[in-house]
C-alpha cells in the first residue's frame, strides 16, 4: 500500500515538473506564435529586410503581422504605427529597427513588460549592449551590421580613390540613430589615419533625399576642392551622388555609398558612383525571426549581438553573377 502511495505521488510529481517546464516556453506549436514586423521606414532596405521575415515565417509555420511603414525616419512616425499594430493582436514577438536609440526605449519596454519579447534589427537601444545591465537591456538581441567597421573601410577606399590626399565630406542622416551614427564615427576614424586627407564637414539630411541633395550642392559650393563623398544610407547618398551629377562633376567627385539600392547600382555601372556598400537586410530579418522562433518554442539562448555582415560593390565586380544576391530587392 505505502509502495503504491509513493509511485502515485512520484506521477503527481512529475507531472507537476513537466508543466512547469512547458509554461516556460511561450508555446510548444509555432502556429501560436504570432511576430509582429515594424520597419523603420518605407524604402528598399526595410522592404528587403521583409522578406527575410516573411521567408523564416513561413519556414516556421509563424503568424507574422507587419505594421504600415513609416512615411517619415524617426520616433514621431514609428511610435504611433508600432502601437497601433501591437493594439491588434496577440503578440510574442516585435521585431523592430527603432529610429532612435533612446526614444524608443520607453515605448517598447511598453510591451516587453507586458510579456512581449523584442529584438531589435539594424538599429539599437543605448549603446546596443543588451547583456549588461540597463534600462535598455530587456531586447532577446540585435542583429545588423557592423556600421563602424563599414564606415573605416569606406573611408580607407574613399582614401585610395583620391590618391590618398584631399578633402572629403559626409552626407548623414540623423544624429541618434546608432546605424548611421556609428557610420559617421567609422567614417571620421578612417580619415583619422590618412595624414592628407581632410573631413571638411558632416551634415544631417534627416533622411530626405531632396535636403541631401541640397546640403551636398552647398557644400561643394563652399569648398570647391571636395573630392570624396560618403553617402550613409540609401536617401542622402542618392541625394549626394545626384548633387554631384547636377553639378557636372561626375568622376571628378567621387562618391562611396551605402546601401544597395537598383538606383545606386545603376549608378555605379555608369560612373556616377564609385563604390556601394551593401548590407543584408535580408538576412536581419530572417535571423531575427529564427531565434525569436528558438526562443520562444525552446527556451534556446539567443546570441545578445549578432553580425550580418556587408558585401562591396565596385565596377569591377558590379556584374558578377554571385554578387546580384545582395543587390535589394
Ligand atoms: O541604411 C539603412 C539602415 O541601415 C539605416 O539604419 C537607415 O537607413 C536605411 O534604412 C537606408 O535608408
Amino acid at each position: 500500500m505505502k509502495k503504491r502511495i509513493m509511485v502515485v505521488f512520484l506521477t503527481i510529481l512529475c507531472i507537476a515538473a513537466l508543466a512547469l517546464v512547458l509554461n516556460g516556453c511561450k508555446s510548444s506549436k509555432s502556429e501560436e506564435l504570432t511576430v509582429l514586423f515594424v520597419p523603420g521606414v518605407a524604402d528598399p532596405f526595410y522592404f528587403t529586410m521583409e522578406r527575410g521575415v516573411k521567408e523564416a515565417a513561413e519556414k516556421y509555420g509563424i503568424n507574422l503581422m507587419i505594421a504600415e511603414y513609416p512615411k517619415s525616419w524617426g520616433p514621431e512616425a514609428q511610435v504611433p504605427i508600432l502601437e497601433a499594430a501591437a493594439a491588434k493582436g496577440e503578440i510574442d514577438l516585435i521585431i523592430t529597427a527603432p529610429t532612435s536609440s533612446d526614444a524608443l526605449i520607453a515605448p517598447l519596454k511598453k510591451f516587453y513588460d507586458k510579456g512581449i519579447e523584442i529584438i531589435t534589427v539594424d538599429t539599437k537601444l543605448g549603446d546596443g549592449d543588451y547583456s549588461k545591465d540597463s534600462n535598455y537591456s530587456f531586447p532577446l538581441s540585435f542583429i545588423g551590421t557592423d556600421n563602424k567597421a563599414g564606415g573605416v573601410l569606406i573611408a580607407k577606399e574613399l582614401g585610395k580613390m583620391l590618391g590618398e590626399k584631399g578633402k572629403v565630406y559626409c552626407m548623414n542622416t540623423n544624429p541618434d540613430t546608432s546605424s548611421v551614427v556609428e557610420r559617421g564615427e567609422g567614417f571620421k576614424e578612417g580619415v583619422d589615419q590618412l595624414p592628407n586627407v581632410e573631413l571638411v564637414g558632416m551634415d544631417y539630411c534627416l533622411d530626405v533625399q531632396q535636403k541631401a541633395q541640397a546640403l551636398t550642392l552647398a557644400a561643394l559650393q563652399k569648398d570647391p576642392e571636395i573630392g570624396g563623398i560618403f553617402g550613409v544610407n540609401v536617401f542622402s547618398a542618392q541625394g549626394s551622388y545626384q548633387a554631384v551629377v547636377n553639378a557636372g562633376l561626375t568622376g571628378a567627385v567621387k562618391i562611396a555609398s551605402w546601401d544597395a539600392t537598383q538606383t545606386l547600382i545603376e549608378a555605379l555601372k555608369k560612373g556616377e558612383v564609385d563604390l556601394v556598400l551593401a548590407q543584408k537586410p535580408a538576412e536581419m530579418g530572417f535571423l531575427a525571426v529564427e531565434w525569436g522562433y528558438k526562443y520562444l518554442t525552446n527556451k534556446t539562448k539567443v546570441p545578445k549581438h549578432i553580425s550580418t555582415g556587408f558585401e562591396v560593390f565596385t565596377q569591377d565586380n558590379v556584374n558578377n553573377p554571385d554578387m546580384q544576391q545582395y543587390i535589394y530587392q
